[in-house]
């Protein structure tokens, strides 16, 4: 049994690795240069954006956590009792613990997230913190298309999407999600979204680019991961970690600059970069109230409820279909 389980571990873990070896290839040949944001959350990076949460810098975290404990209540209200909850993306559940604390009788909780140790570890946690609860982990990305199996009736269920993840989606995958939340929750679903709301953009800057270098590092990560899970020979100190603000797409954006002129091989390819060329490794999207009506009607849903936090840093959103 157990080298059953070990070697569908390994052929999983290869087809991961493939994905991310495509992915990366793909991104480096292109003309301006790419690599997909999700590929920053290997143990180490996941690691360091927890530390990124607790940065002065960083008041994302701090701005949306306040408004679920200021407004538990009315967000109980909103989601009604005999709830199940359906969490898009799912880390560690810190702010899911907070609305679950808050909810009248909620029935199941669905976490979804393609990390299984975070899975696990956090479906273990809340189950025992709230022992009438049916706990039913999926471990998907969230972006592919599937199925929620769910108990008893349609009623009650709500999605769930915080952290502002939403803003590292462009149009058309945040515009498939909603839709896929849509068919997940149904008719009587109800959705809470929270998101980056658009501010100084120094302030918006200087969250992606702190001072004591987490952030740099978190990026910078990227290339490691690059060098021991597909043998490149990226040179980090040679590469630096810029925070940029595309006004067009008003979004925050992280690069990796090259230093010089160098040439990089992985994966028996060698890819040249000039110096002062860069390496899109995210968008992160900022809304206005106005902007993500627009993007949610796109998706099938209207929003119901518009909370911030008293800065108006963030914005928690309650959507109905
Ligand atoms: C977890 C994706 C929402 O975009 O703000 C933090 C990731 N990147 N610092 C964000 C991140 C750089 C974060 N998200």
């Amino acid at each position: 049994m157990h080298h059953v389980n070990n070697s569908i571990e390994r052929a999983e873990n290869e087809l991961a690795e493939n994905e991310f070896a495509r992915d990366v290839l793909a991104g480096l040949s292109a003309d301006v240069k790419t690599l997909p944001s999700r590929w920053l959350y290997d143990e180490r990076g996941s690691a360091l954006f927890e530390e990124i949460t607790k940065l002065e810098e960083y008041y994302l975290t701090r701005a949306e956590t306040s408004i679920l404990r200021d407004r538990q209540m009315d967000i109980a209200d909103f989601v009604g009792s005999g709830a199940t909850l359906v969490e898009y993306g799912a880390g560690a559940g810190v702010k899911t613990e907070l609305v679950l604390a808050g909810l009248r009788d909620p029935r199941g909780y669905v976490p979804i997230d393609i990390a299984d140790t975070f899975l696990a570890e956090t479906s273990k946690r809340i189950a025992s913190r709230f022992p009438s609860l049916c706990v039913r982990p999926i471990e998907r990305n969230f972006l592919d298309v599937f199925e929620v199996p769910f108990d008893g009736s349609g009623a009650g269920r709500t999605g769930f999407f915080p952290g502002s993840t939403m803003g590292n989606l462009n149009t058309t995958e945040a515009q498939t999600l909603l839709t896929q939340m849509g068919r997940h929750l149904g008719d009587k679903g109800r959705a809470i979204i929270g998101v980056d709301l658009q501010k100084n953009v120094d302030k918006l800057l200087n969250a992606y680019d702190d001072s004591a270098g987490v952030t740099a590092a978190f990026n910078l990560n990227l290339f490691a991961r690059i060098n021991t899970e597909l043998g490149g020979d990226f040179r980090l100190e040679q590469f630096k970690h810029v925070a940029r603000w595309n006004e067009t797409e008003k979004a925050v954006e992280m690069h990796l600059v090259s230093l010089c002129d160098q040439r990089v091989t992985l994966c028996e390819q060698t890819f040249h970069f000039r110096a002062s060329e860069t390496i899109h490794t995210e968008s992160s999207r900022k809304y206005t109230v106005e902007s993500f009506k627009r993007l949610v009607h796109a998706g099938g849903w209207r929003v119901a409820e518009a909370w911030q936090d008293g800065d108006a840093l963030f914005g928690l959103f309650g959507l109905v279909r």
